[in-house]
């Protein structure tokens, strides 16, 4: 997918395909994030060296998954609490991947994030994967999340995006390694999650070749 079939070009090489999900394909998706979830559970992730929980629980599906702990950053195969390894990638998602990527290779991890009414994301740059040339792929569910994103200098200015359910981002080029995070969440602004809060999805490669 291109700018020239409706997305908004936020930052250099990002796109912001708003409303791209119908009420019926988000809640497919939720489905399927529920299942994966009840093979690998939110886990809650800690700061490296300080240990200092994030507000920010997590999950992931696909050959590997992000986590963070004490010793630090890494992709892993299997899920930090149970030691199973993370259940497959749902075809939806390699579907919306085929769809908005343009990558051709598949994506190696889905990073799931559930934010509750206070969770919020820290300013960072993603920078644990090997290839920066691939592009990530984020799909916005339930409540709509206030996303900043700056440039490739933690100084540099920023802009404020209103992410809502059904948004997804695509970060490439330049953009993908901007700083960005969540400042917060805005509660009570979406129905499709019964217990409110929201997911983010994003897709990843995370080796080369
Ligand atoms: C810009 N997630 O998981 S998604 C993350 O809403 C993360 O949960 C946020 O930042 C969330 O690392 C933001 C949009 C996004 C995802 C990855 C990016 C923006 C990005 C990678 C590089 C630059
Ligand atoms: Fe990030």
């Amino acid at each position: 997918m291109t700018a020239s079939s409706g997305a908004l070009d936020v930052a250099a090489g990002a796109l912001w395909f708003r409303e791209a999900l119908d009420r019926q394909a988000q809640a497919a998706l939720v489905a399927d994030i529920r299942a994966v979830l009840a093979e690998a559970p939110l886990f809650t992730p800690a700061m490296p060296r300080t240990a200092k929980p994030f507000s920010v629980r997590m999950s992931n599906c696909g050959p590997l998954g992000w986590v963070s702990d004490a010793s630090g950053y890494r992709y892993q195969t299997f899920h930090p609490d149970t030691r199973r390894p993370w259940p497959p990638l749902p075809a939806a998602l390699l579907a919306l991947w085929e769809r908005y990527s343009g990558f051709p290779a598949p994506p190696e991890a889905c990073l799931i994030n559930y934010y509750g009414p206070d969770a919020r994301m820290s300013l960072h740059q993603d920078r644990d994967e090997a290839d920066f040339t691939a592009p990530v792929l984020s799909v916005s569910l339930g409540d709509t999340a206030l996303f900043r994103i700056g440039g490739e200098e933690r100084s540099g200015p920023t802009r404020s995006l209103r992410l809502a359910s059904g948004d997804i981002f695509l970060l490439s080029g330049p953009s993908r390694l901007a700083f960005h995070g969540i400042d917060r969440i805005l509660a009570g602004t979406s129905t499709l999650l019964p217990e409110g809060g929201r997911f983010n999805l994003t897709l990843r490669r995370v080796t080369t070749a």
